[in-house]
């Protein structure tokens, strides 16, 4: 007993200690972690964990998605609503456009849909691939460079668009999909970054760069 109280005697000295002269950690701003979670297993299925992090300019954080399920998620920084991608979008193309499926699968079929702005044409949806592939657009909104899978990016700041990409759960990459298991990124300024996933917009988190 005796032995007891003086261990947790210790052990609170300690925190004291640390307390109040270790500490460089900013109280509740974040965690520090440099490797978040992008989703999870049973209730953690749509957060990311730690949902806000700390760390300091130049310091990197990589995105992996744990699940045991394939559920992708995405780690995708907007500089306002408006480059919020939607996964599927339509486009415009000639009324003699035809869509052949490139692959065996017999249940296949384009959604084609009238344009009623131009009758020489039709709207074909398909996948936006900015939404699913990892890819930066500049400040100016008009850049647009394609990274690699897997890659490590350096967020200067102004960007209006970083994303992951569809980051799959470690060896459950589906067949012909771009075979993405983490983004790392490193924040080379402070600022406070605020994400999303944009499968599941209502998973949301920041990075805090002091
Ligand atoms: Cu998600």
């Amino acid at each position: 007993m005796i032995a007891n109280v003086i261990t947790v005697s210790v052990g609170l000295l300690a925190l004291t200690y640390f307390v109040i002269v270790g500490v460089s950690y900013p109280v509740g701003a974040g965690t520090v972690s440099n490797t978040i979670n992008a989703g999870g297993n049973g209730a953690s299925w749509d957060k990311f964990t730690p949902q806000n992090v700390t760390i300091n300019a130049g310091e990197s954080v990589t995105w992996i998605n744990p699940m045991q399920v394939l559920e992708p998620h995405t780690a995708t920084f907007v500089k306002d609503k408006e480059m919020i991608p939607p996964l599927v979008a339509p486009f415009s193309v000639p009324n003699n456009t035809e869509f052949k499926p490139a692959i065996s699968a017999p249940n296949v079929e384009p959604t084609i849909m009238p344009d009623n702005t131009n009758p020489n044409n039709k709207l074909v949806i398909t996948d936006n691939l900015r939404a699913s592939a990892p890819v930066v657009i500049d400040n100016t909104k008009t850049n647009v460079t394609y990274l690699q899978p897997n890659s490590k990016y350096s967020f200067v700041g102004d960007e209006s668009y970083v994303n992951s990409g569809w980051i799959f759960p470690m060896g459950q990459i589906p067949p012909g999909a771009p075979p993405i298991t983490s983004f790392t990124v490193t924040f080379e300024n402070p600022g406070t970054y605020y994400y999303l996933c944009a499968i599941h917009p209502w998973m949301s988190g920041t990075v805090m760069v002091n």
